[in-house]
């Protein structure tokens, strides 16, 4: 096996994907790393009764494909790292097994629980021990309620593992929690960097399916037995990189020593700003900022924005009616329409259930006096526009919350195909977008491999190697007043 070779398992919440990265010599001794993506498959919620789930037995199909494609081109990576969406998990039972399908984090099942956990806990109080925005979606309230609904899974569970760490158990055999999915769970406590037993215990949350999390670059252990065997390849180690992608996006920022602002930019669009540990003040709970852990001791203070997640499900729905238009196109359509017609704006909860996008958007135009869209290309526009705006919205707040300004906006992940998307950005902070590398998360996978190797020997030297590699567009913002008009109807839609 080749150390400088690593394969990354990417898992996002519309696709899933296999690249592999190899350290390959540039110019004058220095080292550029090469990417090949080697597998892209679909990633589908699949909707059982009431329940939304994962088809995790797929993911897991998808991987070892992944791993037969990487070896039958000729790539013998020495090992392999697995980043995914947040907060998910599968429970084992006492054989080692997995119980049932997870869920998904759109479920139904957890609408209405931050205000009940907020009445039984406190809201400043769960703010404080777990530092983060209050999302329905986080793994506490999906544990409280299977706890409500008197879920035998939970009786039977000896070990819960979040989804990076479930598909590496499917792999390898071997249990392990790492810390970056952990401090997404709002069960563990950032400033006392342990597990909340005393939260677990009050909300009827078994404390005894916690693993100690291990940080991004340590090595957890090879493949098992029987996968090599099934697959005909040889041991290759399993790292717990920055399990959730957010996290490894991050780390493939080309930024700097400096202060810098990123936008990671997919299902979910993820602002915020890097930070040495986490900032648990009444202004970050007021504005609604996150705090998760991240990649070589780092802290992202972040926001959580509803993201291209609104447009996927449009596009869904008009590819279902048989009327299938790609993003590409989509992006290019919405720049020929007129410019600020309708605004929504993308936190309103009403938009986070799969279903009916659509209709949901001109509810909110009709509700605020505004005129709903007409056509694929006005909702298209709607919804880019509306985003660039929040984007302008969250980096004012991430700003005061750090007493910082920052230069311009780091922007990586699928999203930034959105070319329309990037520009409108830029013109809604008035500042430049560096937009940059696509892949974000798989090459911040790779990295905390290249780490757990010494191949890399700090985060520093990991994103020069992002810099020295993967092109970043510019976009500078255009002279356009009609950005600020937009952004002061925008404001008065009254959401932090
Ligand atoms: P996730 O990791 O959450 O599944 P990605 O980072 O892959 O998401 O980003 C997916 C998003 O990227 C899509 O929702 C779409 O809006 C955008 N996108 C993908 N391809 C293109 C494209 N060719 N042109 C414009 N936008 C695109
Ligand atoms: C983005 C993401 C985000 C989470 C959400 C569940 O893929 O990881 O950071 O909040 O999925």
């Amino acid at each position: 096996a080749n150390q400088t070779t690593v394969l990354a398992f990417d898992m996002g919440a519309s696709s899933g994907r296999a690249l592999v990265g190899r350290l390959i010599a540039g110019v004058n001794g220095s080292r550029k790393l090469e990417v090949t993506e080697i597998h892209r498959f679909p990633n589908h919620a699949v909707q059982v009764g009431n329940h939304l789930h994962w088809d995790i037995l797929r993911l897991l199909r998808e991987m070892k494909k992944s791993i037969r494609f990487a070896f039958q081109q000729g790539y013998e990576p020495a090992t392999f790292g697995i980043d995914t969406w947040g907060v998910d998990f599968g429970l084992l039972d006492a054989n080692g097994e997995l119980i049932g399908n997870p869920y998904h984090y759109r479920d139904p099942q957890t609408e209405g629980l931050i205000d009940e956990v907020n009445a039984l806990v406190g809201k400043m109080k769960l703010f404080k021990e777990s530092g983060l925005q209050f999302m329905p979606f986080n793994t506490l309230y999906q544990l409280y309620a299977m706890r409500k609904a008197g879920s035998p899974k939970l009786d039977i569970a000896r070990t819960l593992l979040l989804t990076p760490d479930l598909l590496a158990y499917l792999l390898t055999g071997i249990r392990s929690c790492e810390f970056s999915m952990a401090t997404t769970t709002a069960l563990y406590d950032p400033d006392k960097q342990a597990w909340n037993k005393e939260l677990m215990g009050r909300l009827g949350i078994p404390a005894d399916l916690f693993l100690d999390p291990v940080h991004p670059g340590t090595i957890v252990g090879p493949l098992s037995a029987e996968v090599m065997a099934e697959l005909g390849v040889p041991a290759m180690q399993a790292v717990a990189v920055g399990t959730h992608d957010t996290e490894s996006a991050v780390a493939a920022v080309p930024a700097g020593d400096d202060p810098f602002a990123f936008l990671v930019c997919g299902t979910w669009s993820l602002l915020g700003t890097e930070m040495d540990g986490p900032l648990l003040s009444d202004e970050t709970l007021a504005l609604d900022f996150s705090n998760e852990g991240g990649v070589g001791g780092t802290y992202q203070l972040l926001k959580n924005i509803m993201g291209l997640w609104i447009l996927q499900e449009c596009k869904r729905e008009w590819d279902e009616q048989g009327n299938e238009i790609g993003f590409g196109e989509l992006a290019a359509m919405a720049e020929g329409a007129e410019p600020f017609r309708s605004l929504i704006h993308p936190d309103d909860p009403r938009f986070f259930a799969h279903g009916g996008m659509a209709d949901k958007i001109s509810a909110f135009c009709e509700e605020t006096g505004q005129p709903a869209p007409r056509n694929e290309a006005e909702f298209a526009r709607c919804i880019v526009e509306s985003l660039a705006l929040r984007y302008r919205q969250a980096l004012e707040q991430a700003e005061r919350l750090t007493d910082r300004t920052y230069a311009g906006l780091h922007m990586v992940g699928g999203g930034i195909q959105n070319k329309l998307l990037c520009r409108f950005t830029a013109n809604a902070i008035g500042k430049p977008v560096w937009a940059g590398p696509v892949e974000a998360s798989a090459i911040g996978n790779m990295l905390a491999q290249l780490l757990a190797t010494g191949e890399c020997k700090d985060l520093r030297e990991a994103r020069e190697l992002v810099a020295a590699s993967f092109p970043v567009d510019v976009y500078e913002p255009e002279a356009d007043s009609s950005w600020a008009d937009a952004y002061r109807k925008f404001l008065g839609f009254g959401r932090t």
